[in-house]
């Protein structure tokens, strides 16, 4: 089974609109057609910064898909604050971040919130990025793989046979999230490789061969090759590196 390798760089909360330009027009200056079809690339930046963002992608008819860091979980209404998956559908961008452990820690979203997420990013026509990873205290114990699982079968509760062959998985563990902590590739391999195995026994082989499953967690142009090589990681989610033009292009260069 091939699985088209997906890159995709979370921005988190840096870059205003202008920058946003130069980073994407940046990008694409060190990245070739070659390139951009050998590795989906997709770039993740805060809500003010996806008009921009379309423009730049847009008028040079770059290859780079683009997608919001959150979703609301309500299509429309008094919600002050929110913003819906149709008003990020409507910008032209294809994915949404559900999930990330910082919006799991900091904005307090539980599996049923992210499950909801999941399904309103569908509803809008969006490909979830569906983030999942433990914390230090579960990895010490020993029960990452038990604790991701459990992520696993709550956030997909409900998808259809046709979502869930869509949708990204990001197995992030949070100990090795912005701390130059990278999970070995054999720990990476690990959970990736339990949660293909859930896939396969919840949905079938129909699912669990087509799904994209990243890692993230300080991943970088000198240590992508080696993770990119396990055979049930498919992709990265890039933090840090990611608001670096040059780095980012390097790592979306890693089959080189
Ligand atoms: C994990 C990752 C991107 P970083 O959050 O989602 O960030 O690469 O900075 O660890």
């Amino acid at each position: 089974v091939t699985r088209k390798p997906i890159i995709a760089g979370n921005w988190k909360m840096n870059l205003n609109h202008f920058e946003a330009i130069l980073l994407v027009r940046k990008l694409a200056a060190n990245l070739t057609a070659e390139h951009l079809a050998a590795v989906e690339t997709v770039v993740l930046p805060p809500f003010t910064d996806l008009r921009s963002v379309e423009g730049a992608i847009k008028d040079d008819k770059l290859n780079i898909g683009y997608g919001a860091q959150d979703i609301s979980k309500f299509a429309s209404g008094a919600y002050t604050g929110e913003i819906s998956g149709s008003m990020i559908a409507k910008l032209g961008a294809t994915y949404v971040v559900v999930g990330h452990s910082e919006r799991r820690e900091y904005h307090a979203e539980d599996d049923a919130t992210v499950n909801a997420k999941n399904k309103a990013a569908f509803e809008a026509g969006l490909t979830p990025i569906f983030c999942v990873g433990e914390g230090l205290a579960i990895r010490e114990a020993g029960n990452q793989v038990e604790h991701v699982l459990a992520q696993i079968d709550a956030g997909l509760d409900g998808l259809k046979t046709e979502q869930l062959k869509q949708i990204v998985i990001a197995y992030e563990p949070v100990w090795a999230i912005g701390t130059g902590k990278t999970a070995t590739p054999e720990d990476a391999q690990e959970v990736c490789g339990a949660i293909r195995g859930r896939l396969t026994e919840k949905f079938g082989t129909e699912v669990s061969d087509v799904v994209r499953i990243q890692y993230g967690g300080s991943v970088k142009a000198n240590n992508i090759a080696q993770i990119m090589a396990k055979p049930d990681v498919d992709g990265a989610l890039v933090g840090g590196a990611a608001l670096d033009a040059e780095g980012f292009a390097a790592i979306v260069r890693f089959p080189e």
